[in-house]
């Protein structure tokens, strides 16, 4: 958690045997220490991912200005799905929709994996050991969450009291700053402004975007 405008400075450090690419969402960070010290100021880059290698520690900061629930985890998207199994056949491709409920009826322990995202896995509720870190991270605001293993979230709040760090709860979002899907009926056309005539071509000029507000 961190109060809306914050500094806020998070330390990784890899004890896997393999790299993971770790990714935050909502804002952009400086790496500023890595294992050989404290990265000068005017040299610490600019970054929305940084990769772990191996046996690595590194420490990312940022102004936390954006209020929200930031998805933090590994951008192998395995690594957001732990554990699994693996020996299954491929069946990427196939209509699956419905299928975990059908198949639930006939082979209760079945785990089917959602062809349209990993949704279909969290509302299983498969039994799982204590020791097992759960592949699905719960319920949000929008159903069940599609990443579990190496993730977590990040909660940018305003107002929140100083070292208060009980949970606030799912972001409550503004009005009308969220996506829903369209059950209407398809518009017959959309018709794009006619384009000026006697005028060249238009040319795209492609450059990153200097800031990072995937949301
Ligand atoms: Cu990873």
């Amino acid at each position: 958690m961190a109060g809306l405008g914050e500094r806020v400075r998070i330390r990784i450090g890899n004890l896997t045997m393999t790299n993971h690419p770790i990714h935050l969402h909502g804002v952009d960070f400086r790496v500023t220490c890595t294992d050989g010290g404290w990265v000068p100021p005017g040299a610490a880059w600019p970054e929305v991912t940084v990769d772990m290698a191996v046996g690595q520690m590194r420490a990312i900061e940022f102004v936390a200005d954006a209020p929200g629930d930031w998805a933090f985890h590994c951008h192998k998207s395995h690594h957001t799905m732990g554990p699994m199994g693996h020996d299954l056949p491929n069946l990427i491709g196939i209509d699956a929709r419905g299928m975990a409920e059908r198949l639930g009826r006939v082979a209760p322990d079945a785990m089917w994996m959602g062809e349209r995202g990993m949704g279909e896995m969290g509302a299983m509720r498969m039994p799982l050991p204590d020791n097992t870190l759960p592949m699905m991270t719960g319920t949000g605001p929008f159903g069940p969450i599609e990443m579990g293993g190496m993730f977590t979230t990040l909660k940018v709040r305003e107002g929140l009291a100083r070292d208060d760090w009980r949970d606030p709860g799912p972001y409550v979002h503004p009005p009308r700053t969220t996506a829903w899907e369209w059950r209407g009926e398809a518009p017959t056309s959309v018709s794009a402004p006619p384009a000026p005539s006697g005028t060249a071509p238009a040319t795209v000029d492609v450059r990153k975007p200097d800031g990072h507000r995937h949301r």
